[in-house]
């Protein structure tokens, strides 16, 4: 199987974070690919990756960046592919700086921008999959377990007390 989704995060200390976006990933079967690419450290890199994204064919981006944050709209601006922005969590403004500079896009340029730290990364991961499942049995049947799989952990919870 060939891989159809692309992550990039902003900095390797974005990396433990995403860990929940290829762990869940992993557990739909979704063949994937994760680089470090800053867009502010390493602007042509990034041109370069989100240029040959989809003649490459990757279906979605996972972008994750922290602080000014301009890695999801930068990569967005570049690629026609849907991209996905999982802000990450900074010591002085707690993540929100990176939530608002995502959520924030210009109208025409948009980024599926998810929640602040793990929530976000497994959500970008699960959001991914269901793009993915619209032209892919093996991964809407993946998806589709995964989330009953999901409500029976829930029911099968014992009373807290
Ligand atoms: C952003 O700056 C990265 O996405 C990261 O969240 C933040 C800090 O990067 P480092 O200084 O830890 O490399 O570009």
């Amino acid at each position: 199987m060939s891989i159809q989704v692309g992550i990039i995060v902003g900095s390797q200390s974005d990396w433990e974070i995403m860990t929940h976006a290829t762990d869940t990933l992993k557990k739909l079967g979704i063949e994937h690919e994760a680089h470090v690419i800053s867009a502010h450290r390493a602007p042509h890199r990034l041109v370069e990756y989100c240029n040959s994204a989809k003649d490459r064919g990757l279906k979605v981006l996972i972008t994750a960046a922290g602080l000014a944050a301009a890695l999801p709209g930068a990569a967005a601006a570049i690629t026609p592919l849907p991209v996905l922005g999982v802000p990450m969590y900074s010591k002085y403004f707690g993540g929100m700086d990176a939530l608002v500079s995502m959520v924030q896009m210009p109208a025409g340029i948009p980024v599926g921008t998810l929640a602040i730290g793990r929530a976000g990364a497994i959500n970008a991961a699960l959001l991914a999959a269901a793009i993915i499942a619209l032209f892919d049995k093996d991964v809407e049947i993946a998806l589709d377990k995964f989330r009953a799989d999901q409500t029976q952990a829930v029911l099968d919870t014992p009373p807290l007390v």
